[in-house]
C-alpha cells in the first residue's frame, strides 16, 4: 500500500504540472482526495490489516493527504501569479500611441456676425435687450401702430398660436416692451433674435430668420442720427468701398421710413438673379419712431423723438462672406460651418 501511495504522489505531481487553471486544479483535488479517489480503495483494505500495519498505513495516508494539499496550493499560487502577469501584459498602456482626436465645434456664422454687431453697438453705449419669440398680437402689432385689420399686417403674415398669440414676425415688439419698462426715460438698445414669417423659402428668404432691432429714444434725436449710425455700422462691417442706399419706404411704426440697400456682392451692382436684376440687396428697414408709438408706450412725442431700425442678420452675413443662398445657414453641414 505504501508503494501505491508513493506512485499516486508521482501521478499527482505529473498531473499538476500539466494544468493551467484553477478549475483544472480543483478537478485533480476531487480525483485524488474525493469520494471516488484511489485513496478510498486503500482505506477499504485497511480494515483487514493488523494493528501495526494500520498504524503505518494511517500515517502514510495522512502524509499523502498533506502532500496533495500542499502541492495543490503551490500550483494554485503559481497559476495566480501567471494570471496576474498575463493581465498586466494585456492591460499595458502604450504611452507612445497617438491620442484620441476631439472634434471641435465652430461658431455659427450668424452668431459671429451677431456678436460683431453687438460689439459695435456696445462701443456706442447701447444696451442689449431681449423679448419673447412667442409674442402677443398687442406687442407685435397693436403697440406698433398696426391695429387689427390694418392692411400693412399682410406684409408680415405669421404662424399663429391662437387669436392673441403668434411667433413674432420681427424684433420690433421689443421696442414697445423696452419703452414700457423705461417709463418715459431715454432708451438706447439693440435686440438680436429669431423671427418667423409665412414667407416662401428661396435664396434670400426664409420662414425663420434673425433680426437685430435698434431703438434710440431721447430729446433732439433726428434723422441725421439714424443715417450716421447706420452708415457707421455698414462701414464697420463692409469697409468704405461698399455703396449704401437709403430708399424711402413705409412702416406703420416709423415716419418717415427708409429701407437700406447695399450693392449686391455677387454682381457688384450690375444686376444678377440674386439681387433680382436691381444691383442692390435690401438689408434693413428703419425710420423715425412714429408719434403714435411713442405715445402708446408712455412718451410725449412733443418732447421725445426716436429712431429705430431692424436689420436682417442673414442678409448681412451673406454679404459679409459672399454666401449666395440663405438655406446654407440652416443645414448644419460642418463643411459649410468650418469655413468661418
Ligand atoms: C421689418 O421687419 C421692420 N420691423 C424693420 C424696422 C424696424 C423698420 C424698426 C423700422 C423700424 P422688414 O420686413 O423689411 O422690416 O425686414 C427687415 C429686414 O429683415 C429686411 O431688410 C431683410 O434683411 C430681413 N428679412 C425680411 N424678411 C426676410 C426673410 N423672409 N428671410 C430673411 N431675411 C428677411
Amino acid at each position: 500500500m505504501t508503494e501505491k501511495l508513493l506512485s499516486l504522489k508521482n501521478e499527482v505531481r505529473t498531473a499538476l504540472a500539466k494544468v493551467g487553471s484553477v478549475h483544472e486544479v480543483n478537478e485533480i483535488k476531487a480525483h485524488y482526495l474525493g469520494k471516488k479517489s484511489p485513496l478510498q480503495g486503500i482505506l477499504a483494505k485497511m480494515k483487514d490489516a493488523d494493528i501495526e500495519e494500520k498504524k503505518i498505513l494511517g500515517k502514510s495516508i495522512n502524509e499523502f493527504k498533506n502532500f496533495v494539499e500542499e502541492e495543490l496550493s503551490l500550483r494554485l499560487d503559481q497559476i495566480a501569479a501567471l494570471e496576474i502577469k498575463k493581465q498586466l501584459k494585456s492591460e499595458r498602456v502604450d504611452v507612445t500611441l497617438p491620442g484620441k482626436k476631439f472634434s471641435l465645434g465652430y461658431k455659427h456664422p450668424l452668431t459671429k456676425v451677431t456678436e460683431e454687431i453687438e460689439d459695435i453697438f456696445i462701443g456706442m453705449g447701447y444696451e442689449i435687450a431681449e423679448g419673447p419669440e412667442v409674442e402677443s398680437d398687442y406687442f407685435n402689432f397693436e403697440l406698433l401702430n398696426l391695429p387689427k385689420g390694418h392692411p400693412a399686417r399682410e406684409m408680415q403674415d405669421s404662424f399663429y398660436i391662437d387669436n392673441n398669440y403668434l411667433l413674432r414676425t420681427h424684433t420690433s415688439p421689443v421696442q414697445a416692451r423696452t419703452m414700457k419698462l423705461a417709463k418715459g426715460k431715454p432708451v438706447k438698445i439693440i435686440c438680436p433674435g429669431k423671427v418667423y414669417r409665412r414667407d416662401n423659402d428661396d435664396a434670400t428668404h426664409s420662414h425663420q430668420f434673425m433680426q437685430i432691432e435698434g431703438l434710440v429714444v431721447d430729446k433732439d434725436i433726428t434723422m441725421a442720427d439714424l443715417k450716421g449710425t447706420l452708415t457707421l455700422l455698414m462701414k464697420n462691417m463692409f469697409g468704405d468701398n461698399l455703396e449704401i442706399r437709403f430708399r424711402p419706404s413705409f412702416f406703420p411704426f416709423t415716419e418717415p421710413s427708409v429701407e437700406v440697400d447695399v450693392t449686391c456682392f455677387k454682381c457688384g451692382g450690375e444686376g444678377c438673379p440674386l439681387c433680382k436684376g436691381s444691383g442692390w440687396i435690401e438689408v434693413l428697414g428703419a425710420g423715425m419712431v412714429h408719434p403714435n408709438v411713442l405715445e402708446m408706450s408712455g412718451y410725449d412725442p412733443n418732447l421725445y423723438q426716436g429712431f429705430a431700425f431692424g436689420l436682417g442678420i442673414e442678409r448681412i452675413t451673406m454679404l459679409r462672406y459672399g454666401i449666395d443662398d440663405i438655406r446654407y445657414f440652416y443645414l448644419d453641414d460642418p463643411r459649410f460651418l468650418r469655413q468661418f
